[in-house]
């Protein structure tokens, strides 16, 4: 009934009156203003004028699964679209999921996590509304050695998605932190589920700080969000539908591995590149220069006898960088 009203309300040039609304539907008057009334306390802002009727003024602006269903015109990714209202981790939500056989492209969206992910045991940390977190299954039809990109990639993908909606310049932190001068906006977590030669599922799960006007002490000094760079309040459900948009056509138009043109934008991208790094091998820690980013998405270092190491997984610490 709600999403009925809303659809009408949407779709209406201007103001639209009870009654109208009411035989449209089949519906009472009363019913009308139910419905208008629980979508102001989810924070449509609808304006009501005795002899016009109703208008919609403005949509709420953190994640809200009818908004976010209008939004995404995507074919695989987001085509099936899970809201919830607060979740432990998205990722451990669709992990669940996938266990179960959902479908590739299946996402997972939640306004609050209680226990949100980071990489290596670490914790992701969001308060409700103010950032959003949501995870993507796919099932690529490959081993887990021919999709090694598929990280970087999504990086990318949040990257490019993130400057042409809010013009700021992010950049990616390799290899696949997104930042904005030396500050993180967004983070990664990869998750996979494979026999040997054969994926089942790899799970993306992306946190993007949208809202927050401060973050907890310990990570102040090396977290900003969308608001803190612009000073603009953004439309989270816009964002996540350009992010997801974004992501449908990196996957596609990759088939999971690095395109040349894909490639070359991600160095254009990458802050790393350019700076000194130090990382671990065994219980060695090595420094040198990162100086490309191949085309499987392992960063290239070059060390301080000219020699130039691969490194393909783990922490690079980068200098300069958070
Ligand atoms: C990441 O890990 O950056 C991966 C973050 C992935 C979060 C998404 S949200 C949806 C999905 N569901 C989940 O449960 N997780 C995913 P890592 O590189 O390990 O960074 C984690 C570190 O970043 C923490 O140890 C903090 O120091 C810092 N951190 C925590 N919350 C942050 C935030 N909101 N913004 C910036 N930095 C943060």
């Amino acid at each position: 009934m709600q999403k009925n009203v809303l659809d009408i309300l949407i779709n209406a040039d201007g103001f639209v009156s009870g009654q109208e609304i009411s035989e449209a539907l089949g519906v009472s008057r009363q019913a009308v203003w139910k419905a208008v009334n629980s979508l102001k306390s989810e924070g449509y802002k609808i304006e009501s004028v005795t002899s016009k009727g109703y208008r919609l003024v403005s949509y709420p602006s953190h994640i809200n699964e009818k908004r976010l269903k209008n939004l995404i015109k995507n074919r695989i990714i987001g085509k099936k679209l899970i809201v919830l209202d607060s979740v432990g981790s998205t990722n451990d939500y669709l992990k669940r999921l996938g266990n179960d056989g959902c479908e590739n492209g299946t996402v997972v969206c939640a306004r609050e996590q209680t226990s949100g992910k980071g990489r290596l045991g670490r914790k992701w940390q969001s308060k409700k509304d103010s950032a959003i977190a949501f995870s993507v299954l796919l099932r690529p039809n490959a081993s887990p050695s021919e999709i090694s990109s598929v990280t970087p990639l999504a990086g990318l993908a949040v990257c490019t998605a993130l400057r042409d909606f809010t013009e700021l310049d992010c950049l990616i932190k390799w290899p696949n932190d997104v930042i904005v001068g030396n500050k993180k906006i967004a983070g990664i977590l990869t998750e996979m589920s494979a026999e040997f030669d054969a994926v089942e599922y790899v799970i993306l799960g992306i946190g993007i700080n949208v809202s927050q006007t401060s973050f907890p002490e310990e990570i102040a000094y090396k977290a900003t969000s969308v608001l803190l760079e612009t000073g603009r309040h953004f439309d989270q459900n816009e964002l996540l539908a350009c992010v997801l948009h974004r992501l449908e056509d990196v996957f596609t138009q990759t088939n999971l591995s690095f395109t040349p043109s894909a490639s070359d934008e991600y160095r254009r991208l990458c802050a790393t590149i350019g700076r000194t790094v130090s990382f671990k091998r065994g219980t060695r820690r090595i420094s040198g220069t990162a100086v490309s980013v191949s085309d499987k998405g392992e960063l290239e270092v070059m060390l301080s006898d000219g020699s130039i190491c691969l490194v393909n997984s783990g922490e690079v610490t980068v200098q300069g960088i958070y």
